[in-house]
């Protein structure tokens, strides 16, 4: 037993001392992220997508689960610290409340950086560079795309809006982008708006209470996400209504559930919201390493699915 260890030892010398200098030298990259949650099918995929082009880019992935709260990522951010990573990054549950943490990331000469959603930080010293979607883009071509389709209609058109999680950037800019275009037609007016927190249980139960308590007709429901609106449809169809017809439904993100509920008919458009940002979040931490630039932003290209073209687009879908 001895003998054979010995000699696994030399072979291990005689191969290292054959290795190129930079394969010995080059250490793992290590990488510390802290994840909001699996609130959502979204979420889901962009975990999966991160693991995955971590252990593709061959990067140590120290990886921290949130359950959406924001002191678990605080948490998470500081033990990175402790571990003293080569790179912090983070989807921040909210905008606010991040500064302090950041700072000490800075001070300990830990970059970081911000994917899928911002912070509200004024000191943008505090992260090398965000990248993920304009959640204002998205909440404006949800608005598009109801003038759109009602303009050839007249009267009231009254919304009923699932927000997404109270605080987070793309449930404020999803909302500001939506106003921003329905505001130029009186008639589309949102008649109740509250939070469905991302989640399917949370937006069937608001959109329950909206059935129950709004007299007036709900003619379009605007979901911040697909998560909430299947959880609405399931509402909807439980009040004897039909989703998709007595309700135009618009949601956002794009995800598998979306394009089987407008194959059924059921929704009538998702904005995509893409979260296979694993691979580009690894090549900006191998960049940051190496001591490349880094642009301050990364936007992700994004399309919309009407429900017309979902059973064409599915087969290609990758989340
Ligand atoms: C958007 C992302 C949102 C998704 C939701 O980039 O932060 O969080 O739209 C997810 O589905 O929960």
């Amino acid at each position: 037993m001895k003998r054979r260890t010995a000699l696994t030892g030399t072979a291990a010398l005689a191969l290292a001392a054959s290795l190129p200098l930079p394969a010995l030298a080059q250490k793992k990259i290590v990488l510390g992220f802290s994840q909001i949650g699996a609130e959502s099918e979204w979420r889901t995929a962009n975990t999966e997508s991160i693991k995955q082009a971590a252990k593709d880019a061959g990067i140590e992935l120290k990886f921290a689960d949130a359950q959406q709260k924001q002191e678990n990522q605080i948490k998470a951010i500081r033990s990175f610290i402790a571990q003293k990573v080569d790179v912090i990054a983070f989807s921040p549950v909210v905008e606010s409340g991040f500064e302090t943490v950041l700072r000490e990331a800075k001070a300990a000469k830990i970059p970081v950086i911000l994917t899928d959603r911002a912070v509200n930080a004024k000191d943008d010293s505090l992260w090398v560079t965000f990248m993920g979607s304009d959640f204002l883009e998205e909440g404006r071509k949800a608005g598009r795309w109801l003038l759109d389709k009602e303009k050839n209609t007249k009267g009231d058109v009254n919304i009923v809006e699932l927000q997404g999680t109270v605080g987070s950037a793309p449930a404020i800019d999803r909302k500001k982008g939506f106003e921003e275009i329905i505001k130029t037609q009186p008639r589309f007016k949102i008649v109740r708006s509250q939070t469905g927190d991302f989640t399917r249980a949370k937006g069937k139960e608001v959109m329950q209470a909206f059935l129950k308590a709004d007299p007036k007709k709900i003619n379009v429901l605007y979901a911040h996400n697909d998560d909430m609106a299947i959880g609405a449809i399931q509402a909807i169809e439980e009040a004897g209504l039909k989703p998709g017809k007595d309700i135009t439904i618009i949601s956002i993100d794009g995800v598998k559930g979306a394009f089987e509920a407008m194959m059924a008919g059921k929704l009538n458009v998702s904005v995509e919201c893409s979260p296979l940002l694993g691979p580009q979040l690894m090549k900006a931490v191998q960049d940051v390493v190496a001591g490349k630039p880094v642009p301050k932003r990364i936007v992700t290209q994004e399309s919309v699915f009407p429900m017309e073209t979902a059973a064409a687009e599915f087969p290609k879908r990758k989340y």
